[in-house]
């Protein structure tokens, strides 16, 4: 009898193997790649996964995952070793952030934020003496950063931006506000962009004791609710010279900032998107109503065949755009191709798997709606969908509906 549960429990496990790599891409994994991806797996499985529903429904953040993240090499995995990053490949960069967003949204936004908008600047932007002072204390996740770009009236228009630096002594005195930053009320350093007396953004590192420095928590999202969110307010903060960004003036900084981030929620989105795959898929199967199970019906074989199409569409995009990105050849156009694509399918498969699973779907029990309303977010940060659509549209035409 065991032998029997052994073998169809086999069968079910390939089974959902080939529906999760259908196009094989685990075979263009290299050894480090796999190794990488199963200990996140692993790591995701054993401490987020658990207890991932319960912080969402207190819209708290699990603050204690952060040194976790910082073992399995989730902060920078693709920045040097010797500046706290993981010294990977892109591909294990993307492959880290698909494992995270497995789990949840809001636990990969910390990997994100910290790696790709926080230690990036600072390495690619950054003095020696400011990559020695912060990137392996980031890399460790014994200091937590944040990135503020987005103000209250400039969102995906940053180059408007009101925020200020006016020289004082050896130093700036630095004024304005920054919302919606993921991690602000817990950071330890801030990396924030403002314009300097001739109007050139310029990034500098904010300490969290500094005075006249503040960020207030956001409260009330029913997005991304297990990721603490808040503002940035400076009032006349005086930022020494020292911890201005030396390598960087103007908007391409925190765009190119941007770029790595984008490229990380590419892979990420398609975690997200195969949890509720996974999910629908074995609850159809298990399911039954008018005597059989609900995935012998057509119409729940139309949603999980398209599904598995979308997903693997998403997966070749990412896996080329990965090979580009090693290369230093992926452009920004397609990056914001993918970052749209990707959320969008996974938006898109949470609201499908959301309605395979009847109103089971709506509950705590499985989950895909935290996944649906984590994407509502993913969707807009980092450039909106429709952003990122003009992005591709002035790739294309050549013609720039922003100006
Ligand atoms: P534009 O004139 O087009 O560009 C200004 C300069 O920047 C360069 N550039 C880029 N460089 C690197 N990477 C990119 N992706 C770049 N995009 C543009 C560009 O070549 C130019 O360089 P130069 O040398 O000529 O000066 O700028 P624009 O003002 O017209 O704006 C263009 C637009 C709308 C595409 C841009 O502003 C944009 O992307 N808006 C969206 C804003 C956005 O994405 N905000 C995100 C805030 S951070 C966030 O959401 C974090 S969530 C974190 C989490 O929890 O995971
Ligand atoms: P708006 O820019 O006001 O856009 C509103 C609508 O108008 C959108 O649908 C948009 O697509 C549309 N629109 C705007 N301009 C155009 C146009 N030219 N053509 C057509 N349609 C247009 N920012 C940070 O700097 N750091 C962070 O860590 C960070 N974390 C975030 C975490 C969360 C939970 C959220 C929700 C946001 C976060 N953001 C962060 C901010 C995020 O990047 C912005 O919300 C986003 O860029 C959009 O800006 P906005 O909300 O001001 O919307």
């Amino acid at each position: 009898m065991k032998d029997t549960i052994d073998s169809s429990m086999k069968s079910v496990k390939t089974d959902l193997y080939q529906h999760h790599d259908y196009y094989q891409i685990d075979a263009l994994l290299s050894e480090d790649h796999i190794l990488a991806r199963d200990a996140v797996r692993a790591w995701v499985k054993k401490e987020v996964s658990p207890i991932i529903e319960a912080y969402a429904e207190k819209a708290e953040c699990p603050e204690h995952l952060f040194k976790g993240l910082a073992d399995i090499g989730a902060f920078g995995p693709s920045l040097p070793v010797k500046y706290g990053g993981g010294g990977m490949d892109e591909i294990a960069y993307g492959i880290i952030m698909l494992e995270l967003e497995r789990g949840d949204s809001g636990i990969r936004s910390m990997a994100s934020v910290q790696g790709s908008l926080v230690m990036y600047p600072i390495y690619r932007f950054g003095s020696e003496e400011q990559k020695m002072k912060y990137l392996p204390k980031l890399g460790s996740g014994e200091y937590i950063g944040c990135f503020g770009l987005t103000e209250p009236d400039h969102g995906s228009n940053p180059g408007g931006m009101v925020t200020n630096l006016k020289k004082k002594g050896d130093g700036y005195l630095l004024n304005g506000a920054k919302m919606w930053i993921t991690n602000s009320p817990i950071a330890d350093v801030a990396v924030v962009w403002a314009k300097d007396e001739d109007g050139a953004i310029t990034g500098v590192i904010v300490e969290k004791d500094m005075e006249g420095f503040s960020a207030p928590e956001i409260h009330g999202k029913w997005s991304l609710r297990a990721s603490i969110t808040g503002e940035l307010v400076f009032e006349d903060v005086y930022i020494p010279a020292e911890n201005v960004l030396p390598g960087v003036k103007g908007l391409k900084g925190p765009l190119s900032c941007l770029s790595k981030a984008r490229y990380g929620i590419a892979w990420g989105a398609i975690g997200a998107a195969l949890d509720c795959y996974d999910t629908a898929l074995r609850y159809s199967k298990q399911r039954e109503q008018f005597g059989k199970p609900i995935a012998q019906f057509q119409l729940t074989q139309k949603k999980l065949a398209e599904m598995v199409t979308e997903i693997t569409k998403a997966q070749l995009l990412a896996w080329r755009l990965g090979t580009l990105a090693n290369d230093g050849n992926a452009s920004p156009a397609q990056i914001s191709m993918a970052k749209r694509n990707n959320v969008h399918m996974a938006l898109e498969i949470a609201r499908e798997s959301r309605q395979i699973l009847g109103g089971m779907g709506i509950t705590n029990e499985y989950p895909i709606m935290r996944h649906m309303m984590n994407l509502e977010t993913v969707l807009t940060y980092e450039g909106t969908h429709d952003i990122h659509l003009l992005i591709t549209g002035m790739d294309v035409t050549g013609l720039n509906a922003f100006k």
